[in-house]
């Protein structure tokens, strides 16, 4: 379906015409099939099994951490399949595309699919994914109820679905950007995007966002201020940190994203010339400020899991972690520094040799604290009692992939090297190695880690090895022929190419992208089997791993306060001190925990922000109206509603905490 050429608008519709629905795209009117059926089947049983009222109740208005968290993991779970899909059809159409043959995609629709790719797996599978791990995790290590605003933390989710379902829409009606992932203009202005794409693409960025931010603010005051007695900073476990470090960079970087996607929405609404080409816009402004965001964001994503590997690591080898200072220091220095490089993702820009070796020496300089970080894993393991359960193997694995992504990342650093190799397929390689070797492989290690303190029960190993050695030579499968073609000065983004010599490597490259398909069918049906197979893999200690710090002081799941009585901390491994201490826990003094309620709120906001995310794309400007008035009063109206929280009766306490104290003395 192409771009239609004029399209009427009225009041009551705007551009929202027929044309909208692109019923010539037979594998667009294909896929809409399978999900209209796929939605009606769940829907289905949904109402069959009359689960709507609970999943209403418990879930959706929940403002308990933990259920927010999980929420988070399976929306990430759920956009991870759509943005792999969009890889495996990459991956075919460029497998096929030689000697004269187009191939099965158009360029209208190929184009689509390469941004959307990128799009849905930062902010929609990675973000979300790494969010929820945070969310879950770090008021338990801290000895916290719950974050400091839980009510704020169920609307930044509802705002992060919104922003998918946005994203997703745009799949059925009308199209979505054709510009790559970062939209760069002039290509994402309404001169040459003049239809609805890169407005589905600003408008699902920023209802996400501001979701996003939002929760930044949340874990930063939560990690400041609601630690348990006795936690100072350099007392606090790594994986706290490196989430503090992770949130403060989301505070500092997403209000750019923001306002320069709102530069580019008056550029295309209302005819500034922030980034044209002509009346004094210079379109470079925008690639620098969207990687004044950009660069600082591949560390929000990989910071958090930098805390993962830091658990494992000292859990898995029974040790201490070493060089814990260090550490700590060294995510700083990360933190700081990766405010410091965005420029090395367009040296070509032409800013001459001295901006370029600056950008170039401290993208470099990232790498030294980096190595420490691996430095200090492996002294870690060195002479520890390592035992290769699931999470180790995916840390192992980081280790090993990851390090040669940072190397490749050394090697676009020096400038006169990134100028022949930048926008090739080499520098594809390179972000792939390091966010799958990197963010995926460590949330896989993070959730084989922690899915047993959430649901009481561990992952299936088997299925669990399957998909680990599906996804760990599957990946070097489809990346290093990449590696390769970028070498040999092959460009991103193409859809056909007139090289046959080149194809072999993309066959290959396919069939990495097939076993890695297999890998995370072998992960689902993990999940599933885990779930069937519960009584048997169950763990009701609460400490199935012989843990370090705070959360595996609790039941598994916890209980929704967390904590009966706030624990006191003496060590960074606060749970370990405790056992080594010959922790006894309080047999009395219970008292009736004061706890918020669960609201509807959030979700209706995020609805309302939906709609007019919507509306604005397709020009219904009163339904923008009366979506952005109803979100006012709403806000407001909820700011009325006083009874917000409520009491754990102390006899719910008692019963819950003696049942696990005997639970405890039973298993010792
Ligand atoms: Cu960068």
């Amino acid at each position: 379906m192409a771009v239609p050429q004029s399209v009427e608008t009225t009041f009551l519709f705007g551009r929202l015409t027929w044309q909208a629905f692109p019923l010539d795209e037979p594998i667009v009117v294909a896929t809409f099939a399978v999900v209209a059926l796929g939605g009606v089947a769940l829907v289905g049983a949904l109402t069959w099994f009359r689960l709507w009222g609970y999943l209403w109740r418990e879930w959706f208005t929940s403002v308990d951490h933990k259920k927010i968290g999980i929420m988070y993991m399976v929306l990430g779970i759920i956009m991870l399949l759509r943005g792999f899909a969009d890889a495996v059809m990459m991956r075919l159409q460029q497998a096929m595309a030689f000697n004269g043959s187009e191939g099965y995609l158009n360029a209208h629709h190929y184009d689509q699919i390469f941004t959307a790719h990128g799009v849905i797996m930062i902010f929609f599978v990675a973000m979300p994914l790494v969010t929820g791990l945070m969310n879950y995790v770090v008021p338990l290590q801290i000895g916290a109820r719950d974050v400091s605003f839980p009510f704020l933390n169920n609307f930044s989710f509802w705002m992060t679905v919104g922003g998918a379902v946005l994203v997703m829409a745009s799949l059925f009606v009308g199209e979505f950007a054709q510009t790559g992932w970062l939209a760069y203009p002039p290509l994402s202005n309404i001169g040459y995007s003049p239809w609805v794409g890169v407005d589905y693409y600003i408008w699902g960025l920023q209802v996400a966002g501001v979701g996003t931010t939002l929760s930044g603010i949340n874990l930063v005051c939560t990690i400041v201020k609601m630690r348990a007695p006795g936690m100072s900073l350099m007392k606090m476990p790594v994986f706290t940190w490196t989430s503090l470090c992770t949130n403060v960079l989301i505070v500092a970087s997403f209000p750019v994203l923001t306002a320069v996607l709102a530069l580019l929405s008056l550029d295309r609404y209302v005819g500034t010339n922030f980034f044209t080409n002509d009346f004094g816009g210079n379109p470079m402004m925008y690639v620098n400020l969207i990687w004044i965001w950009g660069h600082p964001e591949v560390y929000i994503l990989i910071l958090p899991l930098f805390g993962v590997f830091s658990e494992v690591t000292s859990t898995f080898s029974g040790k201490r972690l070493f060089g814990y200072t260090s550490m700590v220091y060294a995510t700083v220095v990360i933190t700081v520094l990766s405010y410091l490089v965005w420029l090395h993702h367009f040296f070509t820009m032409g800013s001459g040799a001295s901006v370029n070796s600056f950008f170039g020496i401290t993208t470099m300089i990232i790498s030294i604290p980096t190595g420490a970080k691996i430095f200090n894993w492996l002294f870690t393991m060195y002479r520890g009692r390592i035992r290769f359960d699931l999470p180790m193997m995916w840390t192992v694995a980081f280790m090993l992939t990851f390090t040669v992504g940072g190397m490749t990342g050394v090697l676009l650093a020096v400038p006169p090297a990134d100028f022949v190799l930048h926008n090739s397929l080499f520098l594809i390689a390179h972000f792939h190695n390091v966010i799958i070797g990197g963010v995926l492989f460590g949330l896989f290690a993070g959730i084989a880690y922690w899915w047993p303190k959430a649901f009481g029960f561990k992952l299936d190993p088997f299925w669990g090895k399957v998909s680990f050695w599906c996804w760990v030579v599957g990946f070097w499968l489809a990346f290093m022929p990449l590696y390769i073609l970028g070498l040999m000065g092959v460009t991103r983004r193409m859809r056909v190419f007139d090289d046959p010599s080149l194809q072999i490597w993309f066959i290959i490259a396919g069939l990495g992208a097939a076993l890695i398909a297999v890998g995370i069918a072998a992960m689902l049906l993990q999940f599933f089997v885990s779930i069937m197979r519960r009584e048997k893999l169950a763990d009701d200690t609460g400490d199935p791993w012989d843990g370090r710090t705070l959360e595996w002081s609790t039941s598994s799941p916890p209980p929704a306060y967390n904590f009966a009585f706030t624990p006191v901390v003496h060590d960074n491994d606060a749970w370990w001190d405790m056992k080594k201490r010959g922790y006894s826990r309080p047999l009395s003094g219970y008292r009736p925990i004061h706890m918020p309620k669960n609201t509807g709120t959030g979700v209706i906001l995020a609805g309302l922000s939906t709609v007019v995310g919507f509306a604005l794309i397709w020009y219904i400007w009163w339904l923008a109206a009366v979506g952005f008035v109803a979100l006012l009063v709403t806000a407001i109206g909820h700011t009325f509603n006083y009874h917000r929280d409520f009491h754990i009766p102390v006899e719910e306490v008692t019963r819950t905490e003696e049942a696990r104290t005997e639970l405890l003395a039973a298993r010792s």
